[in-house]
C-alpha cells in the first residue's frame, strides 16, 4: 500500500498469480468491461499472438472515497508460464493481496499445485509471509469438459483457509465476485495493519460498500 498523507491518496496493489493460460488476463479484461467507465483506467496488455502474457497486464481503478480520500486501485497479472519466473516475483513485490486463479481442467491440476508452491516461494523471496497476505482463489474455465466436479472444489474450499471462488472469466461469470472477496479480504488486512479507520474516518464496511458503488458493481457484489 502507498499512502500519500498530503495528497491524501492511497493506492492498493492486488496481482493475479496463477499457471499459464488459466485466465488471468481474461479476468482484468472482464471486470474492465464490467466497471463503471468514470473509475476506470486504459487497460494495459502486452502478450503474444497464442494470448501468452510476456510481461504483466495492468488495470488501473480510481474514484474517491468519502472523507476527500483518492484511492487507486492497480491490479496486475503475472506471466503464467515457467520461463517467466523473474517477472513474477517482481510483479508480486508490494502486493496488498492475490488472486489464484487455478484452471478447472483436471489434466491442469499438477500445474495449479506447482503454481500455487511457486507464488508462495515468490512471496518468501520477497520478504513477504505468504500466510499473511489476503488471498483468495479462483477455478476459472468452469465451462470446459473434464473438469474438477463442484463437489470436488466445494470439498477443497472447505478444507482451505481461504475463500474459493468458481468462475468462467470469458463470460464475466464469477469475476466480480472474485475481486470483491478479495477486495474486502485485502481492505480488511491494511485495516488492521495501518488503522486507516482512525487516519481518515473511514468505517471499514461503510468503505467496503462505497468501493461497489464506485465501481458499478452495487448489485452483483451485495452478499
Ligand atoms: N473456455 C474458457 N476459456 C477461457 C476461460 N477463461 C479464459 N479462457 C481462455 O483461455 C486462454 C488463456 O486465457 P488468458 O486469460 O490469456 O490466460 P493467462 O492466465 O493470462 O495466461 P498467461 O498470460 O500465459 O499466464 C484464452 O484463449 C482465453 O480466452 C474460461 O472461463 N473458459
Ligand atoms: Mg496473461
Amino acid at each position: 500500500m502507498q499512502l500519500d498523507f498530503t495528497a491524501r491518496e492511497l493506492t492498493v496493489k492486488l496481482v493475479y498469480y496463477g499457471p499459464a493460460l488459466s485466465g488471468k488476463t481474461t479476468n482484468l479484461q472482464a471486470i474492465h468491461k464490467l466497471v463503471h467507465a468514470d473509475a476506470s483506467g486504459r487497460l494495459m496488455t502486452l502478450e503474444t499472438r497464442d494470448d501468452r502474457t510476456l510481461f504483466f497486464d495492468l488495470l488501473p481503478l480510481s474514484f474517491q472515497a468519502g472523507a476527500g480520500l483518492s484511492v487507486r486501485l492497480k491490479l496486475f497479472t503475472v506471466p503464467g508460464q515457467v520461463i517467466h519466473d523473474a517477472t513474477r516475483r517482481l510483479v508480486l513485490q508490494g502486493a496488498d493481496g492475490v488472486v489464484f486463479v487455478a484452471d478447472s481442467q483436471r489434466a491442469e491440476t499438477r500445474a495449479n499445485q506447482r503454481a500455487f508452491l511457486n507464488m508462495k516461494e515468490n512471496l518468501r523471496e520477497n520478504g513477504m509471509q505468504p500466510e499473511r497476505v489476503p488471498l483468495v482463489i479462483q477455478f476459472n474455465k468452469r465451462d470446459l469438459p473434464d473438469i474438477r466436479t463442484d463437489d470436488e472444489i466445494d470439498a477443497l474450499s472447505q478444507k482451505s483457509p481461504e475463500p474459493v471462488y468458481k468462475a468462467i472469466a470469458t463470460r464475466g461469470t464469477g469475476v466480480v465476485e472474485t475481486f470483491l472477496g478479495l477486495m474486502d479480504r485485502t481492505w480488511l488486512h491494511l485495516e488492521k495493519e495501518h488503522g486507516l479507520e482512525q487516519k481518515f474516518d473511514l468505517e471499514p464496511s461503510r468503505f467496503l460498500k462505497e468501493v461497489r458503488h464506485r465501481l458499478g458493481f452495487t448489485r452483483r457484489g451485495e452478499s
